[in-house]
């Protein structure tokens, strides 16, 4: 035999052998295969047997490549018989070919986010005192943002609130529109529409145009309250608010109470714990005061009440706004707001 000639019946051997193999689609096909080229009498066994009859020079170079075909053919068997057999149990919805004791894939268990854990947490404490969670619209109009609180327009209060307005013109050429800058809208809304007593908690996304840094976003979450009814006191406001600060952040805390301005109360406060960090002594935690400034609260202004359409003589009531992302900070130690909202799982797993 010509070296050519082995080396060219080996190539044509092998190409052969490739499309027959394709082709067998069952085991037993699989089999007959085999046999024709690799059993005793197969066309593959046969190149290999005369080989004895060849030059030297032939028997290695035919030999070569017919060691080489016969282990290419041999793992093609053994990738071919594998794919047949999955297809089958696949199938014949072969019980045997799906194990149910083995365990399965662990899934990766996801968490609650933490500005969603600690509203969830502040909600449940007001619940505990009998107040009912209600939620409002995101985009607001102008007249429960700022008209109904106080504020009327041209008032030097709206410049604490950097409003982002909604690009929607009435028949007027106004543009009434906004997201709201607070949650404090709830108050008015709610009290339109019910009459006290009224003691609801209200969660929801704020917004306002501003720069942001460590304790700001543009986009955070607030907490409104209020509680309206007949003879209801600043004492009750101190007395609800304390409990909440002892319940969030421990047995022990102080809290202080001080005189600050928000057009829709009267008297108006910001509420601040003993700084839990340093116990009072000053630390970088509370800028060296030993307090932490926590929400702005007071008791609802007549005017407040008078525009929703409760008797300012008969009821009085208290309200409170907060940020619960800024008391999450505090809770738990995290030093940058804007760790809230950067999709960072590396933060996200630790709550
Ligand atoms: C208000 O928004 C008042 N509506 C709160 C209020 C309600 C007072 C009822 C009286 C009666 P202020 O702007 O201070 O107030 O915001 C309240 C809380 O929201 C702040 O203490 C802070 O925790 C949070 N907050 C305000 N601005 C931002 C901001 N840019 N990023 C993150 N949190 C903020």
């Amino acid at each position: 035999m010509a070296e050519g000639t082995g080396a060219a019946q080996v190539e044509e051997l092998m190409a052969s052998a490739m499309s027959e193999l394709e082709a067998a689609d069952s085991l037993d096909r699989l089999e007959e295969w085999r046999v024709s080229y690799m059993g005793r009498r197969g066309r593959l066994t046969q190149i290999l047997r005369s080989l004895g009859g060849m030059s030297p020079e032939e028997r290695r170079f035919v030999g070569g490549a017919a060691n080489r075909v016969k282990a290419l053919l041999e793992e093609s068997l053994g990738q071919r018989e594998q794919a047949i057999k999955r297809a089958q149990s696949r199938g014949s919805g072969d019980q045997d070919a799906f194990d149910v004791t083995l365990p399965g894939w662990p899934m990766p268990q996801g968490g609650l986010h933490p500005t969603t854990r600690i509203v969830r947490e502040i909600l449940s404490v007001f619940q505990s005192m009998g107040f009912q969670v209600v939620e409002g619209p995101e985009v607001e109009w102008e007249r429960y943002n700022f008209e109904m609180l106080n504020i009327p327009k041209d008032h030097p209060a709206r410049d604490a609130f950097n409003t982002l307005w909604v690009d929607y013109e009435d028949e007027n050429g106004d543009k009434p529109m906004l997201l709201r800058t607070h949650t404090s809208p709830m108050q008015a809304r709610y009290m339109e529409q019910t009459k006290p007593p009224i003691r609801i908690v209200s969660p929801g996304n704020s917004y306002r145009y501003e720069a942001t840094d460590a304790t700001h976003e543009w986009q955070f979450t607030q907490i409104e309250g209020l509680a309206v009814d007949r003879g209801v006191t600043f004492a009750n406001l101190k007395g609800t608010l304390f409990e909440f600060a002892r319940r969030i952040f421990g047995e022990d805390r102080q809290v202080r109470f001080r005189c600050d301005f928000f057009p829709f109360v009267e008297p108006g406060v910001d509420m601040s714990i003993d700084c839990f960090s340093c116990g009072g002594s000053g630390c970088r935690l509370c800028s060296g005061t030993g307090w932490i400034e926590i929400m702005g609260a007071g008791m609802v202004h007549p005017k407040v009440l008078e525009a929703a359409g409760v008797d300012s003589y008969i009821y009085t009531g208290f309200a409170f706004g907060m940020g619960p992302e800024r008391i999450a900070m505090l809770k738990y130690g995290i030093d940058d707001i804007r760790l809230f909202h950067a999709n960072d799982l590396r933060f996200l797993k630790q709550f």
